[in-house]
């Protein structure tokens, strides 16, 4: 009787979602995304799924509504695990049969189908204990809030609780999934807390005599303790952050505040009076290589970074003279991070050495993955597109470092990794030791166990890279020009081109080449194979309706003659419009 009353309940609530008649939402990179008005009922579908999912695993999941870079009029949703991760890829096939239900009753067939195949019998038996829980957040779209309500409703639906996190970015999104313990309620404050006391104990260094006062970052965990510790002594951090208009504009600045005590200096642009992504944030600048509005009138040693629409992705610049500048993305960010574990690695016992590793994508210049195999001697694979793919990836290393070249990406530390680590910091500690050395090894040991709380362990987090980036210059002394220095880009372009159906292009090899239509790799080789250097390849983007195209060449000439041939090539072999 119960199990009848639950069909009642979740047919009567999707009969208020009825998907939009030839509408065919698919899982793409990072979930769903369309034009916001489309999406009411893939949304309240998404809601229903994680609910199950969070009953299957009784363990709270997460739904972030946002369309990230996208422009303001599209909207999307974001699916996220117990553990802070995007959703396993096993159950996207899942949530494609739910969302594409062309009625209520072919929905409720679906989910019946879903139940099955998982094994999984509704309602549960009742139990007091359940941790079952959707957290629910969303970005600054006009759009936004509705969707965020008709994902509770689904979620409602199974009769489980749902918690309303409001705005908030999504990499804090999926922190508060990992990190509110059940029965707890995310405190926004822990949040900043965490960062900010990672920060402060990062760029202090042990004091050879007397203990400094800690630099008042916030919360600080006992086994990243800075007391004893002196400032760097560099000048403050001073940094200019184009905001995209978005939410990380209001988050950044509750960070900021807590940081400015340890010597970072933010001013901050783009807060939220344009429009959304519109001719700033990070893919924006990442692909256009322009300045943001807001910072045209920055003179040409300004230290820059954008942020995207939901804050989690970043990258650097520095202006040039004219609309131009000096870009510091992805890629750079990861070299940097791996020069930073390097050199806090350096001083620990060989055996607690970590195993440092890389991951990228085809979008890597190839003048990174040079710097990073050949100068940093690091391994690096490459995955497809998509922070998902990456983040598997990394977890095969002590410390994965994976970022895209557009700025999404984190550093992950295992967790077994971590343990070491913490046992020999607190036998160090216990131990009281006067040797130098043993006494270097242990302040790295901590080090590194703040940078594992510095740095988002979910998934890229633009305020926590922000942090980690400026950790990284100043224990160097770096300013973004030497940053740039550590090596030179080889020219590249990125385009888009329409197509009437983006997904007749199947790409292999993660993505460098393509297997359909036969005719287009033949035609790219070709056409690389005259570019001094080139290098190209293409693929349907999992977020936009266009074909991504990207070429690499000697020259920037080459290189924009190159994507534009491709991009011919894309036109003539798979329907451009
Ligand atoms: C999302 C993904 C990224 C991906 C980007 C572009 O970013 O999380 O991993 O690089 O889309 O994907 P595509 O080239 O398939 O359009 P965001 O910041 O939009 O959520």
């Amino acid at each position: 009787a119960s199990s009848l009353r639950l069909d009642d309940a979740l047919r009567s609530a999707a009969q208020a979602y009825l998907k939009p008649p030839g509408f065919r939402p698919f899982y793409g990179t990072a979930g769903y995304r369309a034009l916001a008005p489309l999406l009411p009922s893939t949304v309240f579908r998404c809601g229903v799924l994680m609910a199950v999912r969070s009953l299957l695993l009784d363990a709270p999941t997460g739904i972030c509504i946002t369309a990230s870079h996208n422009p303001a009029p599209d909207n999307g949703v974001k699916l996220v695990e117990p553990t802070g991760e995007m959703l396993t890829r096993s159950w996207e096939a899942h949530a494609d049969s739910l969302a594409c239900a062309e009625s209520t009753e072919a929905f409720l067939a679906a989910f019946a189908a879903l139940l099955e195949a998982e094994g999984i019998v509704l309602p549960p038996s009742s139990s007091s204990q359940s941790h079952a829980g959707v957290y629910i957040a969303h970005d600054t779209r006009p759009s936004s809030p509705g969707l965020a309500e008709a994902a509770r409703v689904g979620a409602a639906a199974l009769g489980v609780p749902t918690h309303d996190l409001g705005l908030l970015t999504t990499p804090q999104l999926h922190w508060a999934v990992a990190r509110t313990a059940p029965g707890e309620h995310f405190n926004e404050d822990d949040y900043f807390a965490e960062l900010a006391g990672a920060y402060a104990a990062l760029v202090s260094r042990a004091a050879t005599g007397g203990g400094a006062e800690p630099a008042d970052g916030g919360a600080e965990p006992a086994d990243v303790s800075v007391t004893g510790r002196a400032p760097l002594p560099s000048t403050p951090t001073v940094l200019h952050v184009d905001c995209a208009n978005g939410v990380g504009a209001p988050k950044l600045l509750a960070l900021a505040d807590r940081c400015t005590a340890a010597g970072l200096h933010l001013t901050l642009h783009n807060t939220g009076e344009g429009a959304l992504n519109g001719r700033c944030g990070a893919d924006f600048v990442q692909k256009a290589r322009l300045l943001p509005d807001g910072l045209e009138g920055a003179g040409p040693s300004y230290p820059c970074c954008s942020l995207d629409g939901d804050a989690d992705r970043i990258v650097f610049f520095v202006p040039g003279t004219g609309a131009g500048l000096t870009l510091l993305d992805g890629d750079r960010i990861a070299a940097l991070a791996a020069l930073l574990c390097a050199d806090l690695a350096a001083a620990l016992p060989r055996g607690l050495s970590p195993a440092i590793g890389v991951v990228q994508t085809a979008y890597a210049n190839g003048a990174a993955t040079r710097y990073l195999t050949e100068a940093l001697r690091l391994p690096v694979t490459v995955t497809p597109t998509g922070v998902k793919h990456l983040h598997a990836a990394a977890h095969a290393h002590d410390v994965g470092i994976y970022f895209e070249a557009n700025g999404h990406g984190t550093v992950l530390f295992a967790p077994a990794y971590l343990l070491r680590l913490k046992e020999f910091v607190q036998a160090g500690a216990n131990a009281d030791d006067e040797d130098p050395t043993i006494a270097r090894a242990v302040e790295s040991g901590r080090d590194l166990l703040a940078l594992s709380l510095l740095v988002n362990q979910t998934v890229g987090d633009a305020l926590s890279i922000l942090l980690l980036v400026v950790v990284a210059l100043r224990r160097r002394g770096w300013t973004l020009e030497d940053w740039a220095g550590i090596y030179r880009d080889l020219p590249s372009r990125q385009s888009v081109r329409s197509v009437a159906d983006r997904s007749v292009i199947v790409t292999a090899d993660a993505e460098r080449r393509v297997a359909r239509p036969a005719a287009l790799q033949p035609a790219i080789d070709a056409a690389v194979a005259a570019a001094p250097q080139g290098r190209a390849f293409v693929r349907p983007s999992g977020t936009e309706d266009v074909v991504r195209i990207y070429a690499e060449a000697a020259t920037q000439e080459d290189a924009d003659a190159l994507a534009a041939e491709v991009s011919d090539l894309v036109a003539l072999h798979a329907g451009g419009l």
